[in-house]
């Protein structure tokens, strides 16, 4: 039977955030053993109008033994605008830091592509496995850099932020991020808990950037306009960038 309701607006969306989510499906599947993570109320699908287009998200969401939340997020506005949104959120018992990318788009032109592996510890640094595996990102191997906004003194060196402009640009971003997934995971999996001590500044690390990531007014602006001021700051608190208290 086909069920026109399960098809994924996955199927409609700019080819590089298509690509870029079977990536990191097919990474998490490789490399974690995934568990459901249910949204509050319900969310995996939501429909909302922006100036008279619909807005509709999709949520993915699971668990690990080493994540609370792996969060994998499409949405779309009308014909006009794509979105990929991803974060890996750790659990505080470990010493993992954070996964997040961003895609946006429309019109066949992603604007702003971006991935990170951000840092938890509050001094900024990341594990010694990081250091060694990965090479800061030359920007300029991109023809179009774009600047972090001041919010994203989270980022780390590790922060690949541009306006992919040919096709030979938009994979070499998904091999970035096939690359950082592939790290991050192989990191998690291997670590074991942390003292009740040490826990503490995971919990203040993922608070800050969760925090600054709230600033985003580019995000906001969009929830806003479709689905409301309280319901924006809602989605934005507790299904983009929520954290467990100690
Ligand atoms: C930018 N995010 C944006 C933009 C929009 C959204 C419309 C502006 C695009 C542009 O400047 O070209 C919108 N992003 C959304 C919406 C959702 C979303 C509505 O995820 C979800 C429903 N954002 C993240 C994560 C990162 C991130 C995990 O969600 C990074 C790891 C970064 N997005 C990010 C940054 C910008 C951005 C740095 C640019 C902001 C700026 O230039 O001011």
């Amino acid at each position: 039977m086909v069920n026109s309701v399960s098809v994924s607006i996955r199927e409609q969306q700019h080819s590089l955030i298509r690509r870029l989510a079977d990536q990191i499906e097919s990474s998490w599947n490789q490399y974690l053993q995934l568990e459901p993570y249910h949204l509050p109320e319900d969310l995996g699908y939501v429909e909302g109008r922006l100036e008279g287009e619909k807005l509709i998200i999709e949520n993915k969401c699971y668990q690990t033994q080493h994540f609370r939340k792996l969060h994998l997020e499409l949405a779309r506005v009308g014909e006009t605008l794509d979105i990929l949104h991803c974060v890996m959120f750790p659990r505080v018992e470990y010493d993992i830091p954070m996964f997040g990318a961003d895609l946006v788009g429309g019109r066949g032109q992603i604007s702003a592509a971006i991935v990170d592996l951000s840092p938890t510890h509050l001094d900024h640094h990341l594990p010694l496995a990081y250091q060694q595996q990965l090479q800061p990102q030359p920007q300029q191997q991109f023809s179009q850099p774009r600047e972090i906004p001041t919010w994203g003194d989270i980022f780390s060196e590790f922060c690949l932020f541009i306006r992919p402009a040919t096709p030979p640009e938009e994979t070499q971003f998904l091999e970035v991020v096939t690359q950082y997934l592939k790290v991050h995971c192989e990191y998690a999996i291997a670590q074991t808990k942390l003292s009740k001590e040490q826990q503490l500044e995971m919990i203040a690390g993922q608070k800050n950037y969760c925090t600054q990531q709230q600033k985003n007014d580019k995000t906001r602006r969009v929830l806003e306009k479709a689905f409301g001021q309280e319901w924006a700051h809602y989605y934005m608190t507790t299904v983009l960038f929520d954290w467990v208290e100690n």
